[in-house]
């Protein structure tokens, strides 16, 4: 079923639906590596395009493809391609975007890889990278050089949840004719939709919203054009990057209840941080649906909702924040995010560690940031949980 009219939770069940002949309620899982031909004929024609047919799951599979059509019509794309990680999604980009000579811009925070592959992989092809703040649109414009030939964007980003202003750097990017890439994995298309404020190319690690179950590693690649579809999708088969059917399986029935997940982790990280914002031993929160956020009006305008990741500080600094992680019952000390369940850890020497000092401090991920990605359970636990381990700091 794929009805223009559904909302987007109707959607989140229903788009990209398989036919199955025996009329199950579940799409099956063809967990198959190829798919045999009619005859010689119907081979050839299947590879020269002639005719639509499955070849071979590295180049397309129903069920990848089911999955690669709910999260493009999610997102308001022409079409997606399903990747086995975040970021390998985020390589496919690179990929199909930059060679020899080209130029990368981006601003200064975004999820630690991200950007540690651009200054330590990268300038093995030739390739240049910028890392700028995006929050002063002018010396980000000022930043843009003849060579540029992708704009990488990641809002909120992780771990500073700073907010860039999609719709002011695509319009600074269409005049040029630079395509921009937003990284909305911090967000989902539920909270918001970067192909309307002028974003040609969408990307998550859909292990975190998407998914939403902590079950699986995935990413998927969104184009709003067929020209940008074209040339990601070799990318992706050639690389063989490519998802699994077995966990495109999951995350298609992850994607099915994204909705009122973040709903719930939504409605419980408003309250979270305002108990954090008023608690006496933290020193800052870090929140887009806080008015203490810098960017707390941009914020409104471009995301449904302040969604559910936050970043705070307490009094004193690093040592304070280890014996809070080191404290909660409920909470888990882990990376990863966007899961039902509540997850604390510290990106200075986790999930960024691998960024040079200088860059960690340009992106102001500081020595006492820690990260809380809030879950579905009882606000009430999570607070209680946070209350008690900050009581022994
Ligand atoms: N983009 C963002 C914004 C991310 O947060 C991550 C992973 C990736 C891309 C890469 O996705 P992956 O390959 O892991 O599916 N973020 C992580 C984090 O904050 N903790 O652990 C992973």
């Amino acid at each position: 079923m794929h009805d223009e009219n559904l909302g987007f939770n109707s959607n989140a069940v229903h788009a990209g639906g398989i036919d199955d002949v025996l009329g199950s309620a579940v799409s099956p899982i063809y967990q198959t590596s190829t798919f045999k031909f009619e005859n010689a004929d119907h081979g050839a024609k299947c590879f020269s395009g002639e005719e639509k047919g499955f070849i071979y799951t590295r180049i397309g599979n129903p069920t990848i493809n089911e999955l690669e059509q709910a999260v493009a019509k999610l997102e308001g794309g022409f079409g997606s391609v399903a990747t086995s990680s975040g970021m390998a999604a985020v390589n496919t980009v690179y990929m199909a975007y930059l060679s020899s000579g080209k130029h990368l811009l981006a601003h200064n925070s975004l999820y630690g890889p991200s950007r540690a592959i651009m200054e330590s992989l990268y300038p093995k092809f030739g390739v240049e990278s910028t890392f700028i703040d995006a929050t002063d649109i002018k010396a980000f414009e000022a930043a843009i050089r003849p060579n540029t030939a992708l704009i990488f964007l990641e809002t909120p980003a992780n771990p500073t949840i700073g907010i860039t202003d999609i719709e002011a750097i695509c319009t600074i990017a269409k005049t040029r004719n630079i395509p921009v890439c937003v990284d909305n994995t911090f967000c989902s298309p539920y909270l918001q939709r970067p192909f309307e404020l002028g974003a040609d190319i969408v990307l998550h690690s859909m292990t975190k919203f998407i998914n939403g179950h902590a079950d699986i590693v995935a990413g998927i690649v969104v184009a709003k054009t067929r020209e940008h579809y074209d040339k990601i999708r070799p990318v992706m088969v050639n690389i063989g990057c490519n998802m699994d059917p077995h966990q495109a399986w999951l995350t298609r029935r992850g994607l099915k209840t994204l909705g009122i997940r973040i709903d719930r982790a939504q409605e419980n990280a408003i309250k979270v941080a305002a108990f954090l914002e008023q608690h006496p031993k933290v020193d800052w929160v870090l929140y887009p649906g806080l008015p203490s956020h810098p960017q707390y009006e941009l914020a409104k305008k471009q995301m449904k909702g302040p969604g559910a990741m936050i970043s705070f500080g307490l009094k004193g600094g690093l040592r304070e924040g280890k014996v809070l992680m080191d404290n909660v019952k409920m909470a888990l000390l882990a990376v990863s995010l966007g899961g039902i369940e509540t997850l604390i850890q510290h990106p200075a020497s986790m999930t960024h560690s691998k960024l040079s000092a200088e860059a960690k401090k340009a992106a102001g991920i500081t020595d006492e940031l820690v990260r809380l990605a809030v879950g579905i359970e009882d606000v009430d636990d999570i607070i209680n949980d946070l209350r008690q381990a900050l009581d022994k700091v």
